[in-house]
């Protein structure tokens, strides 16, 4: 039983439940791409550019669990980059797939098109191994099957993204055929004296505190875990608040649910709960300066137990051996009630009056009108920026999913990844809220939502540059070519396609493009809001000084 590289790879890439692999040709990997499309377990998804490539694979990845793509040797690797790196902060499985030279020209001293210009090839494999959790880059095809398998395994273990390069004329040599896909896809069975003294301490935690709160973080989404929050809420009986980058991954309609905690600019009244717990079950967090607001918002330790991927911190002891999954699935089964943090009760959020139907657009009412769009079956995709904070400021019914990239928060990554979303989960409705200054950045792949017939609602937050930053630091740098946002969908349809572009300068015009793209279903619809430049949250703004002073501290003389 034999099959090829390529083929071992594609076959392996539709066992682990892709159903797409994203790519941009090169002749590098030309050979790889025709056994893929052979083999055919996934569907050849192409991209304009390899960051787009990139970006599309991490926003699938989190619909999906995981997501492949294939690009070519550094002109197209090293523009992937970035999106590797975006995998890499948010803890999205990113498999990436690189053709390379042939095997004839490795230490040979030829030199070749499309690198450095030096004849050592090792170098792209050493720039991954930094933005990765495996790097394997294959020289026979004997080798083939166990290094593909070694690096997916450890994508899906890690939850990280994995390298894997594949000389030109290794695509399609011979090698072993797959075995079972388990091999890939178990969990390491959780080490039991660890897990056991992790939930007794954990025990010995909570029944020493009356007001425990739950706070869930970003890191979740890559446990694959969420679904299990409800119950244990409900089995503990205490509050539970999300993070900002966690924004809907707690149903908030859920009796047990308290808003987003923000330091200073969280959801009213889930400061004082979280802040004012003795007991704070961070649920894969990530701390970093923005999610601290310049790292004023910090937790006490010794009220904090730590729940991460692969261990918990409580009580100044560390217990590892055992994943998020294991540790929350027995936690549920034995967690004592602790109902104190609930007897706050939730605080409404601040109600935005619809604005009349000829009233100049505003922030607040196209964040009214966006909250009114989304139901349980959205997923919402926010850009860096002020599409943040009104994601963050939204009501959301249960079953609404919001994505954003806090970690990372590279501007550009939206509009590719809200693509690679609407692939992988194409039953959901798909809204994008995007600002003009990030729109730039990867604009063209609004042509492959035209050329896949995908109905992603995209809102262009046109309030003329890049606002969060004017809020942080302003200067001449801040303010940006305008374009004409709503006719570019007209370039982008050329002789077939079906996107609309629409643009809206008050509340009804916004109303009335909003009934046309729900009733555009064969492409994107992209509404551009005009706003006036100074038209942003007012927790932008108080945010925004908080980090800009966190980041002008002087440095520390001996
Ligand atoms: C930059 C940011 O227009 O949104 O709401 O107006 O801020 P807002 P825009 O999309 O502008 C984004 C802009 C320039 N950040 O305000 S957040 C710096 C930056 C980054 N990523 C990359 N380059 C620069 N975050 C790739």
């Amino acid at each position: 039983m034999t099959t090829t590289v390529g083929q071992y790879l594609s076959a392996r890439l539709g066992q682990i439940g892709l159903k797409h692999h994203f790519a941009v040709a090169g002749d590098f990997n030309l050979i790889l791409l025709d056994e893929l499309l052979a083999e055919g377990s996934t569907k050849q998804i192409y991209s304009c550019n390899e960051l787009n490539c990139g970006y599309s694979a991490e926003g699938y990845g989190r619909a999906n669990g995981a997501a492949a793509m294939v690009v070519t040797f550094s002109v197209g690797a090293l523009s992937a980059m970035n999106a590797i790196g975006s995998a890499y902060a948010e803890n999205v499985p990113v498999i990436i797939v690189s053709g390379a030279p042939n095997t004839n020209d490795h230490g040979s001293g030829h030199l070749l098109h499309h690198t450095l210009g030096n004849t050592n090839y090792g170098y792209q494999a050493e720039m991954m191994r930094h933005i990765t959790c495996a790097t394997e880059v294959i020289f026979s095809a004997d080798n083939a099957p166990q290094q593909i398998d070694n690096a997916i395994r450890t994508a899906l273990r890690e939850r990280k993204p994995a390298y894997i390069e594949i000389p030109c004329n290794l695509a399609n040599a011979a090698c072993a055929a797959p075995g079972p896909v388990s091999s890939l896809l178990s969990e390491p069975a959780a080490d039991p004296a660890s897990l056991e003294a992790a939930l007794e301490e954990t025990g010995r935690f909570l029944y020493a505190r009356d007001k425990v709160v739950l706070l869930v973080g970003s890191r979740m989404r890559a446990s694959g875990v969420i679904d299990l929050l409800p119950a244990l809420a409900d089995r503990m009986g205490c509050a539970v608040t999300v993070m900002a980058a966690a924004k809907g991954f707690f149903p908030e309609d859920h009796p047990a649910y308290r808003g987003v905690y923000w330091g200073e600019v969280s959801s009213p009244g889930a400061q004082e709960i979280v802040e004012g717990a003795d007991g704070i079950l961070c649920l894969g967090p990530i701390f970093n300066d923005y999610a601290t607001v310049g790292w004023r918002a910090t937790l006490k330790p010794e009220n904090t137990l730590l729940a991460d991927l692969h261990g918990i911190t409580v009580n100044g002891r560390v217990f590892e051996g055992f994943s998020i999954r294991q540790y929350l699935e027995a936690l549920s089964a034995r967690a004592p009630r602790r109902a104190g943090s609930a007897e706050t009760p939730r605080q409404p959020l601040p109600t935005i009056a619809p604005a009349p139907r000829d009233a100049r657009l505003t922030n607040d009412e196209m964040t009214r009108q966006i909250n009114a769009l989304v139901d349980g079956n959205t997923t919402l995709t926010a850009e860096t920026g002020d599409s943040w904070f009104n994601a963050v400021r939204m009501d959301l019914p249960g079953g609404a999913k919001v994505e954003s990239e806090m970690q990372w928060g590279s501007i550009g990554w939206s509009v590719p990844a809200a693509l690679g979303g609407a692939l992988a989960a194409p039953d959901r409705r798909h809204v994008l809220m995007v600002g003009d200054g990030s729109f730039q950045l990867t604009a063209q792949e609004v042509a492959q939502m035209v050329r896949y017939e995908l109905p992603i609602i995209i809102f262009l937050v046109n309030n003329h540059g890049y606002v969060i930053e004017i809020k942080i630091h302003d200067g001449p740098y801040n303010y940006i070519k305008n374009w004409d946002y709503a006719g570019l969908i007209a370039a982008f349809n050329a002789e077939d396609g079906h996107g609309l572009g629409l643009r809206a300068t008050t509340a009804g015009e916004l109303a009335g493009a909003i009934e046309q793209a729900k009733a555009n279903t064969r492409g994107p619809t992209l509404i551009e809001c005009d706003l006036d430049r100074s038209d942003c949250t007012e927790t932008l703004v108080k945010w925004g000084t908080k980090v800009a002073a966190a980041n002008s501290r002087a440095p520390k003389v001996n």
